[in-house]
């Protein structure tokens, strides 16, 4: 690995702490090197707040030495007024003479702006620096300016023999397919993610409120398919917990495939990452319009003989492992 890499690898690192709190903003991570030293270090705070370059610059004490410094940052420095000022003016400002970039941002507003602020102030540029590592990391960012859509991933748990739930249910017991190790892995899950998506028939069987419970952090916020407007709002899902977005026939255009409109209602919300939790149905809908980034699939030790069957999914099988006696299994699309 090169001293360039090997910075940009930290800054990788430390920016995983913004999982979950940034968004929609991408979670940045930055360091600030002199003489081989790393002297500060920043990552994007929870949204709206600072940029992982002012956190960085912010942490150095004696900011005369930044003029013989390099600035690592993951992402392209901003170039514009968002929620706070541009990082590119600060880096000028407080001429920075290197500055180590992972990619480019592909916000319309930035895309090589920031780059050339730098640039024409002198600053010496590097970009791509552990690419594909960087794009990987902000997927989500990337996803959502790239393809207009957030994100998508698919979550469910299945049987031994492929059920996704028995034919009839006792409405007083859950029937759990999973252990209660990842269950609490799936509210970890919930408080990576933006939002959150089930369809009508999973609101009248759960019944399930979808916030973070078993986890700390801020819970998703709630986005229901409810085409024909028939689920009333005594169910958990429409408690004050967190934001609930209906989506029914009415935000539908049915030129187009279902999951596709549901995509575009999500992205004008400005949703740049969704785990959908089902059911059957719904998550059949997203994988029969090939619309899903990872499929995180977990198989639990259960049999159910009859049932609701299980969606099948064709993808690369990125990851396997076992939770107690239960598989998980995450596949990539691409
Ligand atoms: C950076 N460093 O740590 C992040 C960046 O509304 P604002 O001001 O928070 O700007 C949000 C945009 O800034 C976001 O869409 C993305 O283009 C960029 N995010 N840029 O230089 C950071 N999080
Ligand atoms: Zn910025």
């Amino acid at each position: 690995m090169t001293t360039h890499e090997t910075y940009i690898k930290r800054c990788l690192q430390i920016a995983k702490n913004g999982l979950g709190t940034t968004r929609p903003n991408p979670m940045v991570g930055a360091v600030i090197v002199h003489n081989d030293l790393i002297i500060a270090e920043g990552y994007t705070s929870a949204y709206g707040g600072n940029h992982a370059e002012v956190n960085a610059i912010n942490a150095v004490k004696d900011k005369s030495l930044l003029t013989k410094c390099t600035l690592y940052v993951t992402l392209e420095p901003c170039s514009h007024f968002g929620k706070t000022p541009p990082c590119s003016d600060l880096i000028v400002k407080h001429k920075i003479p290197n500055v180590v970039i992972g990619c480019i941002d592909d916000n319309p507003e930035v895309a090589g702006k920031g780059i050339a602020k730098l640039k024409a102030s002198g600053c010496n540029v590097t970009v791509g620096v552990l690419e594909a590592e960087c794009k990987a990391h902000h997927k989500r960012f990337f996803t959502f300016h790239n393809k207009k859509r957030p994100y998508i991933i698919l979550k469910w748990a299945e049987t031994t023999d492929g059920f996704m739930a028995p034919i009839k249910k006792d409405e007083k017991k859950p029937v759990w397919i999973t252990n209660k190790y990842s269950r609490q892995l799936v509210h970890k899950w919930r408080a990576e993610e933006q939002a959150i998506l089930v369809g009508t028939n999973t609101v009248i069987e759960d019944n399930p409120s979808l916030t973070v419970r078993d986890w700390s952090g801020e819970n998703p916020i709630r986005v229901v398919l409810d085409r024909t407007s028939k689920l009333n709002s005594d169910y958990s899902i429409f408690n004050d917990e967190a934001k609930t977005i209906r989506v029914t026939d009415k935000d539908i255009d049915f030129e187009k495939p279902i999951a596709i409109q549901i995509a575009d209602v999500l992205f004008k919300q400005n949703i740049n990452s969704i785990i959908i939790e089902g059911g059957s149905q719904t998550l059949q809908t997203f994988i029969d319009e090939n619309l899903w980034d990872e499929a995180r699939v977990f198989i639990g030790k259960t049999e159910f003989k009859s049932g609701i069957k299980a969606p099948q999914i064709i993808g690369n099988l990125i990851f396997e492992n076992t939770i107690k006696n239960d598989t998980l299994k995450i596949y990539a699309k691409d």
